[in-house]
């Protein structure tokens, strides 16, 4: 089994990006850039940061984060031959609504 070369993801916010995060808002990830040789053949997201890959499975998902708190968002990919590269965490910081 090879590893994959590079996972790259980044977090698309649009105008939250300024404002900052607040409980409840929607942020939707973007998978794309992520390559792999054969191609991607699955897009698991842990996006609560506990560990599991089991919030999405799409490329490009979006995510509600309803509690504030500070979340440690993660892709794994799985390539056409099975090989698996896990992202570089990227800490989401979600404040509370109204603060
Ligand atoms: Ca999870």
């Amino acid at each position: 089994m090879r590893a994959l070369r590079f996972v790259r993801y980044w977090i698309a916010v649009g105008w939250l990006l300024v404002a900052g995060l607040v409980a409840g808002s929607l942020v939707t990830l973007d998978a794309r850039p992520s390559f792999a040789p054969g191609g991607i053949a699955r897009y698991r997201w842990d996006l609560d940061g506990d560990g599991q890959y089991d919030d999405s499975s799409a490329q490009n998902p979006s995510y509600t984060y309803s509690t504030a708190g500070t979340y440690p968002a993660k892709l794994r990919v799985t390539d056409n031959q099975g090989a698996q590269a896990v992202s570089n965490s990227v800490e989401i910081v979600v404040s509370p609504a109204g603060a």
